[in-house]
């Protein structure tokens, strides 16, 4: 009820930082583009399949000096998917442990990053070439503030321009493009990619590189559509330099959730290279990739604190310069040295800076060695997760209370 608010708010004033990092407004005035990258895991980065780059495009943007990569950042999504990973990167809150919360509560009061952000003068939109109904995105998006959703029916969308879920991603750059220029700046724009979509279904013709050889076909086709996802970001920044709007952007590029379930981590375990997947590996694999990249910054560098996909609201808003001093949230800055430390999966396992919790077992972080064998849970002289393992349960309750509750109704965010 409207009295857990308050506990609420005093919680998430343990866990903020204020940092005024030198970062702090560093894209003021930016238009910002946020391409959701389908099912990209962050293993592909940096890696061969057949004696091949797979992301030959994402990997040079590790090198690149305007963008930040971030090595060790966490998809946090459940069974909302890709809607679980819009809700968490639009409102610094956690999706629900059942359901997805943009069909459940997509009425609900947020205080989410397109409405801020319009409330500073963008113009916010989304494009993504699927059925505007689909993750019930249509009633969400005009809830948190977007201007307009360019859906399916904004697409030229053929038989030989699909595969698989739809719209190929490079004709859905390409058509998306004048829509973009039609804009008012600044913008606050996100695109949702799909190529690179279970089952990962790409003809011949518009494969770079050959399947893997195992046994998950899921596995083997998984890279080429990965590869295909890279040429079309590649090509969309192109795109974006043609028409004018690279310079006065911030391009961020990240993976929505998992593409390799664990019924395939067989054939994943081979191609990795390991004897089996332990828990370990796969709350490790858990990872998806993030790229800020703002060009003429000159100062970006690879990332290896732990992050995730909670932090991208308080990053952005700060790059952006815009204050939300009241809003109610669980991220933290990025870029900020101080922060809490840990990120919380949504089935209350979670990474921190030293460990690893996942299915009772308190692991070393780097190591990956086993620190307790579950017995000590509850006793904080023998678990070191403990301590934050409880903040982890705080924290997702007080998430799922505000949702559940509606709880945003209660306040205005404003002194
Ligand atoms: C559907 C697309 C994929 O519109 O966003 O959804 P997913 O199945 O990944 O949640």
């Amino acid at each position: 009820d409207k009295s857990e608010l308050s506990d609420i708010k005093d919680y998430v004033e343990t866990i903020r930082t204020d940092e005024k990092t030198d970062m702090l407004g560093a894209a003021k005035g930016k238009n910002v583009i946020f391409i959701s990258s389908e099912s990209m895991q962050n293993f592909v980065i940096n890696r061969e399949v057949n004696g091949q780059e797979i992301t030959p495009f994402l990997n040079s943007l590790v090198e690149d000096e305007d963008t930040f990569y971030f090595e060790n950042f966490y998809q946090q999504t459940m069974q909302g998917r890709t809607s679980d990973s819009e809700f968490l990167v639009e409102n610094s809150l956690y999706p629900l442990p059942r359901g997805a919360v943009f069909f459940t509560n997509g009425q609900n009061k947020y205080n989410a990053m397109p409405q801020l952000l319009k409330d500073q003068g963008y113009y916010t939109s989304v494009f993504h070439a699927n059925n505007k109904s689909f993750w019930n995105r249509n009633q969400m998006y005009d809830n948190i503030g977007y201007d307009y959703f360019y859906g399916q029916d904004s697409y030229q969308i053929t038989e030989q321009n699909s595969v698989g879920w739809g719209l190929k991603d490079k004709a859905f750059f390409k058509q998306s493009i004048k829509y973009l220029q039609s804009l008012d700046q600044p913008f606050y724009t996100k695109f949702i990619s799909l190529t690179n979509h279970f089952p990962f279904e790409l003809g011949e013709e518009d494969r770079s590189i050959e399947p893997y050889d195992s046994g998950s076909k899921t596995l083997n086709n998984y890279f080429p559509t990965v590869r295909y996802a890279d040429e079309a970001f590649e090509q969309f920044f192109n795109q974006l330099k043609d028409a004018g709007l690279y310079e006065d952007s911030i391009i961020v590029i990240m993976g929505d959730h998992y593409g390799i379930s664990e019924n395939h981590y067989n054939a994943l375990s081979g191609y990795l290279g390991k004897d089996e997947i332990t828990p370990y590996d796969d709350i490790n694999l858990q990872r998806v990739p993030l790229f800020i990249h703002i060009p003429g910054s000159g100062k970006g560098k690879v990332m290896s604190e732990v992050a995730g996909q909670i932090d991208v609201k308080p990053t952005l808003l700060n790059l952006l310069g815009v204050e939300n001093r009241n809003d109610i949230y669980f991220g933290n800055d990025l870029f900020a040295k101080d922060r809490k430390g840990y990120v919380a999966l949504r089935n209350g396992d979670f990474v921190s800076d030293d460990y690893i919790s996942t299915a009772g077992i308190c692991y070393d972080r780097e190591s990956g060695e086993p620190l307790s064998d579950g017995s000590g849970i509850g006793d904080s002289r023998e678990n070191p997760c403990q301590p934050i393992q409880e903040k982890v349960k705080k924290e997702l309750s007080y998430s799922d209370s505000i949702i559940y509750g509606d709880l945003f109704r209660f306040t205005n965010f404003e002194e």
